[in-house]
């Protein structure tokens, strides 16, 4: 039966889609809920927020993907934290130079709803010989990684509660410092500069420290709270994410459908809110 399902969020606000439920199921980590959408087909919960839809992915994943996968010096080892639907390791692995993905997801039942219900958004990453799928806590795993093993490092967790918290400060950031390359990049979802505005710019700061430079970007994603969504860029390199690789760009910018060369350009341009609170 069709009904409202909304992130309530404070402050009188909701964010919803009409639709019905198909699933909703307590994992030792979280709630995990999918639901059948109208407007962007079927559509996953952790702990009732939004976090993916079959038609509205994209705006999210090749986000979180392409500003780092063009920038970093090398792109053939990568670990991606969370990221259990699929999505952000299919975006890596269209780089043919990429040879490992490292995925590492807490909550198996994560992966098994979404190859079930949503199974376009992981699609042909999950047979991907390059993709090592590791069900273990993200934390633990960046820990005990050999220091400088990776080229690139994405954090893809939820919102900080839960199991993603520990995703979310500054040792957690020095860790990954720690098992990136010289030339290697990271990025992180960083929440909402409008809705979560003081825990983004509490990330920015944290990431700054660790790395020595970190760069906010932002963009729509319609399906999260206020729509107006961010991802932080560092590196141990100041200014990396400025000089994209020539031959990556054209690559993938003939294959993504939000991502592009003029976006990369303007994406990390800072509202003055934002420069202001993070002079
Ligand atoms: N408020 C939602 C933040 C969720 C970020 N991760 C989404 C997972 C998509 N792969």
């Amino acid at each position: 039966m069709t009904q409202w399902i909304d992130e309530v969020f404070e402050d009188n606000v909701r964010f919803g889609l009409a639709g019905e439920t198909l699933v909703e199921q307590q994992s030792p980590f979280q709630k995990v809920t999918v639901i059948r959408s109208d407007r962007f087909g079927n559509a996953l919960l952790l702990d009732d927020c939004w976090m993916t839809a079959e038609q509205s992915e994209k705006n999210y994943h090749e986000m979180i993907v392409h500003p780092p996968l063009t920038t970093a010096e090398s792109i053939e080892r990568v670990l991606i934290i969370g990221g259990g639907d699929g999505g952000t390791a299919r975006e890596v692995l269209r780089y043919p130079e990429v040879k490992q993905v490292d995925l590492v997801e807490i909550d198996e039942l994560v992966v098994q709803v979404s190859k079930q219900y949503m199974p376009g958004i992981g699609g042909s990453a999950w047979s991907d010989p390059r993709l090592n799928l590791r069900i273990q806590d993200g934390i633990a795993f960046v820990n005990e990684a050999e220091t400088a093993s990776y080229d690139v490092v994405l954090i893809d967790g939820s919102d900080p509660a839960g199991p993603a918290e520990g995703l979310f400060n500054h040792a957690f950031y020095a860790q990954c410092r720690r098992i990136l390359k010289d030339g290697g990049t990271f990025a992180t979802q960083s929440e909402s500069p409008e809705a979560f505005r003081d825990v983004h710019i509490e990330t920015v700061r944290a990431l700054r420290e660790a790395f020595g430079y970190a760069a906010p970007y932002y963009g729509p994603v319609t399906l999260y709270p206020s729509g107006w969504w961010s991802w932080t860029y560092a590196s141990p390199t100041p200014n990396r994410n400025r000089q994209p690789n020539e031959a990556r760009l054209s690559f993938i910018e003939a294959q993504t459908e939000i991502f592009n060369r003029d976006l990369l350009q303007s994406m990390f341009a800072q509202p003055n809110f934002i420069r202001r609170a993070l002079a």
